[in-house]
């Protein structure tokens, strides 16, 4: 599918989805969100991946929806958008069988700070804000926010960030634990990119059990979760890359895991 608001490039293992509307700050419109939708599953697909990282193109990384996109906001149907745009390009970010990274250059507001947390790891550039925008126009956090920040930051936070909406620097969002990293601009790609490799050269197969263990752990008791420790664990055992981690401990040398 030839894509005209974002690119999808696969490069030694490292699938990468580039948002291209930077003169509208990359808000999603309809066409955004459904080349964006086709690019995940791509990408998640495609057997030669085995990192998917989001990033955005000039100043910022996504402004959340693109407020142009509609008639007059009587002629807007959001329930509908959500249902049938949005939470089908969220879940497949949250179920894409990769390790993902949310390489946030720069403001992610609305529902583009929270395409951001549905990505497993997000690293942002020091200057970046997330803002969840939305109650200054009106309307609550959607896409995802009121799931992904209670979980991430605690209920007193999610409850300010909402209330408030305002910006919430990248350094504080590492500080309340939202992200896994600000880092400075001038290493931002660099800092990125590193993760990406890290993640691509990893026992793919096994992160998709970590990630799975993880989310199912806020539904499940000790012993649920002890016991799906041990059946997920027992896939882990099974693959070639646990015979290769082991003896590559033993022979003093990296490991060269497969991957899917
Ligand atoms: O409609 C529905 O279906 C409901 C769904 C709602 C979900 C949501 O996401 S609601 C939240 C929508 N997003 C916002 O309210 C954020 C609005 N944007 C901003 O706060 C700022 O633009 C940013 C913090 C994201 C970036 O600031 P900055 O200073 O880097 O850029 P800028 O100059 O504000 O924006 C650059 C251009 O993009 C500018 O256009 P111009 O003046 O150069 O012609 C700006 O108007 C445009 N732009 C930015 N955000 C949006 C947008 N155009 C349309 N929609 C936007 N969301």
């Amino acid at each position: 599918m030839p894509y005209k608001t974002l690119s999808l490039t696969v490069r030694d293992a490292v699938a990468v989805i580039t948002f291209r509307r930077p003169e509208m700050a990359n808000a999603l419109n309809t066409q955004m969100r459904a080349e964006l939708l086709h690019a995940v599953q791509a990408a998640s697909r495609d057997e030669t991946a085995r990192c998917l990282v989001l990033t955005g193109k000039g100043r910022a990384f996504c402004a959340g929806q693109d407020l142009t996109d509609h008639g007059t906001v009587d002629e807007l149907d959001i329930e509908r958008t959500l249902r049938e745009e949005y939470a089908p390009l969220l879940r497949a970010i949250y179920d894409c069988p990769l390790p993902t990274i949310a390489a946030v250059n720069g403001a992610a507001a609305g529902a583009g700070a929270n395409l951001a947390l549905a990505a497993d790891i997000v690293i942002a550039t020091e200057s970046a804000r997330f803002v969840q925008a939305f109650a200054r126009i009106g309307l609550m956090p959607d896409a995802g926010g009121t799931y992904w920040l209670p979980r991430q930051i605690g209920f007193a936070r999610a409850m300010g960030a909402a209330l408030f909406a305002e910006p919430v620097t990248a350094r504080q969002a590492e500080a309340w634990g939202m992200i896994w990293q600000a880092v400075p601009d001038a290493g931002f790609a660099e800092a990125w990119q590193a993760r990406a490799r890290q993640l691509a050269d990893g026992p793919t197969a096994t992160y998709a059990r970590i990630k799975q263990a993880l989310r199912e752990s806020f539904d499940n008791d000790l012993a649920e979760q002890l016991e799906r420790e041990a059946h997920l664990q027992g896939e882990c055992g099974r693959t070639f890359d646990f015979r290769e981690g082991v003896m590559a401990f033993l022979d003093k040398r990296s490991p060269a895991f497969r991957g899917r």
